[in-house]
């Protein structure tokens, strides 16, 4: 398929999605939600691609909303149908893609881009990245799935904070926080995200995808059916290629060569 709003590159094993509307530092406007929504399907389906990247083109990662856009839209606009139709499935797509997401978060990350950013299961931020809950500066509530990942990933307290007020977090308190799995440099900051993801995609990533599926849903689960779950998955596991291959690298002592099924 091919986008407009979005640059979407596969190298080794790895789809690189590049969020590209830097003139208004990467805001959405509807087509970018839906390319958005629909590389990270294909993404999802293309055997070759074992790891997906998701950043952005210039200083930003995203501004969120395109607040133009939206003023053009008058009173009539309903801003829940637009998260329903909009920012809900993509998020949902990000979350049901069975592939472990790097958001390599190059610059500001606010509202949506932040839900964005907090959606993929891996973040890498550059040093000069920052985390803005922008929603309350305009008078919104937050969305993109924030009032749900942002108090899981950092606790209720300080998301509450952030979220009402506003205020940016820089890359290095995103560390502290846990918000962030790494923080790296602005200028190899790409090589590097690209480096770890290539080792991702070089791992077992049959298992990686099911265990992306096994924690979400042992979120809404207690400790028995966690664990029904967790023999369920690990059925399919076993049966892998990876798996075979992972046991006897391990006895012949060598590297396994993993094949992702
Ligand atoms: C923008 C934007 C932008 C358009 C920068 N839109 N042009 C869901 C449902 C429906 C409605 C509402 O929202 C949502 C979800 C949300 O995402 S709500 C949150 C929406 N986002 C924001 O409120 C953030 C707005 N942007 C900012 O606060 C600042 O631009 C940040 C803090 C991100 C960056 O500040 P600066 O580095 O100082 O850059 P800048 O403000 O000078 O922006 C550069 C250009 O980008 C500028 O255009 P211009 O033509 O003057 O150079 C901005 O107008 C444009 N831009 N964000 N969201």
């Amino acid at each position: 398929m091919t986008y407009e709003t979005i640059l979407v590159n596969i190298t080794e094993g790895v789809t690189t999605i590049t969020l590209n509307r830097p003139g208004s530092l990467n805001a959405f406007n509807n087509q970018m939600i839906a390319e958005t929504t629909a590389a990270f399907k294909e993404a999802g389906q293309e055997k070759g691609t074992r790891c997906i990247v998701i950043t952005g083109n210039g200083r930003a990662f995203s501004s969120g909303q395109d607040l133009k856009d939206v003023s053009l839209r008058g009173e009539n606009f309903s801003i829940g149908e637009h998260l329903r139709h909009g920012y809900n499935r993509l998020i949902t797509q990000m979350i049901s893609v069975e592939k472990p997401i790097i958001a390599a978060v190059n610059g500001v990350a606010a509202g949506a881009g932040f839900g964005v950013a907090l959606a993929a299961d891996l973040r890498i931020a550059s040093e000069k990245a920052t985390f803005i809950q922008a929603f309350s500066r305009i008078g919104l509530v937050p969305d993109s799935a924030t009032t749900w990942t942002l108090p899981r990933l950092i606790g209720y307290t300080r998301a509450y904070e952030i979220s009402i007020t506003g205020d940016p977090v820089t890359a290095e308190q995103a560390l502290k926080w846990g918000m962030v799995n790494r923080v790296a440099p602005a200028e190899q900051f790409m090589e590097i995200v690209l480096a770890w993801a290539r080792r991702l995609a070089e791992g077992p990533t049959l298992a990686y995808g099911l265990t992306k599926r096994a924690m979400y849903r042992a979120e809404g689960m207690g400790l028995d059916d966690a664990l029904a779950y967790e023999a369920r998955v690990q059925e399919i596991a076993a049966r892998s290629d990876d798996f075979r291959e992972g046991v006897a690298a391990f006895l012949e002592k060598r590297a396994a060569h993993f094949k992702g099924r």
